[in-house]
């Protein structure tokens, strides 16, 4: 099974959500921009899920995802993130698209901390975006 690596969330009051988790215990262990996807990633690890979560905040100017998603409905979770196995991205993006699942990219595109990712589209998956992912 994968694992579930983290929860996206798009923001658009960064200073406020990382007081909130810091009431409950948590806080950004690190933030990276990820051009790419036109967004500045923040990790908040939850140690005890074994998971994370991801504050999503679209890049200034951007046209990407997360812009485009927090003018149509504002802040909230974005996606859910899971990690496969090294290598085994692609044979899972396969078997998907053969089961009439709407994978976005041909190619993988490069996420935040180096991975390989890949996404869901909201419209085959009950109107949640998947994101999928490995290590490289
Ligand atoms: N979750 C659920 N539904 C979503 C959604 C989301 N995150 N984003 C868009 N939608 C819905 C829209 O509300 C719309 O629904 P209706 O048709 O019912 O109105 C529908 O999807 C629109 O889809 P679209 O016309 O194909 O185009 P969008 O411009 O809204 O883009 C998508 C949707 C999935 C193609 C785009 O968000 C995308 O390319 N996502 C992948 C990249 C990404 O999300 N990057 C940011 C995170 C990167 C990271 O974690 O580093």
């Amino acid at each position: 099974m994968a694992k579930l690596n983290h929860i996206g969330i798009a923001i658009q009051d960064l200073p406020r959500m990382k007081e909130l988790f810091q009431l409950l215990g948590s806080d950004i262990s690190h933030s990276e921009t990820v051009p790419h996807q036109g967004v500045i990633a923040h990790f908040v690890p939850l140690q005890s899920a074994n998971s994370n979560i991801e504050f999503l905040e679209p890049l200034q100017d951007s046209s990407g995802a997360v812009a485009r998603f927090l003018k149509q409905k504002g802040p909230g979770i974005h996606h859910l993130s899971f990690e496969t196995e090294k290598g085994e991205l692609d044979s899972l993006c396969d078997r998907l698209r053969k089961n009439g699942f709407r994978v976005l990219y041909d190619q993988s595109d490069r996420g935040a901390n180096g991975m390989r990712i890949n996404f869901i589209h909201p419209a085959s998956c009950g109107g949640i975006l998947i994101e999928l992912m490995e290590p490289v």
